[in-house]
């Protein structure tokens, strides 16, 4: 079968690594072990161009660290961030448990994942000074901070499609996929394939990723069926 040069899928797998799973992880997300077959699954599929992984990749002195802030808890207290290069762009962002620091079990990726198949690491939210859910770059605009060059990467491979799975789906999934929207990609978060820090919030996330241009989508449904040629994916 030609390659239809309309359709040139990557795969984006976000921060599936010992902290965001339970047993162990410092920031555990309820289930997250859970998505690692479907995500398996989707690695091993030869339509796809490019198969990219993130790692959550910060410095002991991590701003989103509640320890690095005197007197403020993680999950509940929030502080906020500026701009390195323009302190009137700051917003306020949620603190956690020191979590991914570089160079400890807890920032290695889960290791039932299939690794041998991912073409590119990326790590990200390396800069101590600024937040990033997002693998493209941290949320400031003018000037923008941190760009991994995911992007460029992505153009220059002539990439149409996007399909991002991994953890958190309320965090880095989510803004990974606003963000490839935001450049102009077909974007899909595969829903079987994320798991989100609040549960509980879940559906009011996913309509709101969705109303960055993403779709939300069962490894069941048409969009996946593009990928698998039509067949279900095989766990
Ligand atoms: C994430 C919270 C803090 C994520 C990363 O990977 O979704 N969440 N750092
Ligand atoms: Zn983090």
């Amino acid at each position: 079968m030609p390659a239809d040069p309309d359709f040139k899928p990557a795969l984006i797998v976000v921060d599936l690594q010992e902290d965001f799973c339970p047993p162990n992880g410092a920031l555990a997300v309820a289930s997250g072990r859970d998505v690692i077959p479907v995500v398996n699954a989707l690695l091993r599929l030869q339509t796809l161009v490019t198969r990219i992984a993130t790692k959550d990749w910060h410095p002991a002195d991590h701003v989103s660290f509640a320890s690095n802030h005197a007197g403020k808890r993680p999950f509940v207290d929030f502080c906020k961030v500026v701009n390195p290069y323009n302190a009137e762009e700051s917003y306020e962002t949620r603190l956690w448990p020191a979590h991914c620091v570089q160079g400890t079990s807890g920032a290695e990726l889960v290791p039932e994942l299939e690794v041998g198949l991912i073409d590119k690491v990326i790590e990200k939210g390396t800069d101590p000074r600024v937040e990033m859910y997002s693998a493209f770059y941290a949320p400031f605009t003018s000037p923008r901070v941190s760009d991994s060059g995911l992007k460029d990467g992505l153009r220059e491979e002539g990439i149409t499609d996007v399909y991002v799975v991994g953890l958190a789906g309320d965090y880095c999934v989510k803004n990974t996929a606003l963000d490839a929207a935001a450049e102009g990609f077909r974007t899909f978060v595969v829903e079987e394939g994320t798991r989100a820090v609040d549960a509980v919030g879940w559906e009011d996330c996913r309509r709101e990723i969705e109303r960055g241009g993403v779709k939300v989508v069962s490894v069941h449904g048409p969009e996946v069926g593009r990928l698998t040629g039509g067949s279900e994916l095989q766990l």
